[in-house]
């Protein structure tokens, strides 16, 4: 089995945190959340990740109560904030306290990246939780000061759960490559979904 690891400080992979029953059930609650789009940034390029907002919606680069063509945006349910408890409390002990109110929710097709950048969008600097579902990707956590080198490359399979806080919290990380083909079959997902977790800082 793929041990536990600190990759930097306060960013900790959990390999096969969620069982195949748990994978199951986020991947039909993701299904469940309709209005994935592929985001348009503001030089004019469309990220080629389809994404849905819940809680908060993220546009380039702020978040907002509405979506780009006025809708409302769905509601973060509990369910998904106690979950995001136990993860904190799996990577960095019980005694943690997170309360997150925003999720995003990425699908990757098998040509699908995202390029490397820092989540510096929320008011709060509380952690970031990960988790995989569907096919591997190869993830790059990089270092606070760019998007070059030096960054390390982890393989992100589906179950595992990566928490970024501390002094993780504003690296630079993305996704160069999803590897097709790698789900278990019996998750029924060709591609990728990532489910982030995150505290906006903003009032509710
Ligand atoms: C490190 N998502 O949504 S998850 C994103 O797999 C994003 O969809 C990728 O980057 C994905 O912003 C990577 C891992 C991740 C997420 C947030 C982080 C790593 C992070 C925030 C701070 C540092
Ligand atoms: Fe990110």
């Amino acid at each position: 089995p793929r041990p536990r690891a600190e990759v930097a400080p306060g960013a900790v992979h959990v390999p096969d945190w969620l069982d195949l029953d748990e994978q199951r059930r986020l991947v039909e609650a993701c299904r469940g959340w309709r209005g994935y789009r592929q985001t348009r940034l503001p030089n004019g390029g469309v990220m080629s990740v389809r994404t849905v907002c819940l809680g908060w919606h993220w546009h380039p680069y702020r978040y907002s109560k509405v979506t780009e063509d006025g809708s409302p945006v769905l509601p973060f349910p509990s369910w998904l904030g106690d979950l995001g408890q136990r993860a904190v409390a799996s990577a960095y002990g019980p005694s943690s306290v997170y309360a997150p109110d925003i999720a995003l929710v990425n699908f990757y097709d098998s040509a699908a990246k995202m390029g490397m950048h820092q989540d510096k969008d929320e008011a709060s600097l509380e952690p970031v939780v990960s988790l995989s579902l569907g096919d591997a990707c190869v993830f790059r956590f990089g270092n606070t000061s760019d998007r070059g080198r030096p960054y390390t490359d982890v393989d992100l399979r589906s179950g595992d759960l990566f928490v970024f806080g501390g002094q993780s919290r504003l690296a630079f990380h993305g996704v160069p490559r999803v590897l097709p083909g790698t789900a278990d079959p019996g998750l029924g997902l060709a591609g990728r979904l990532n489910i982030t977790l995150r505290v906006s800082g903003l009032p509710s």
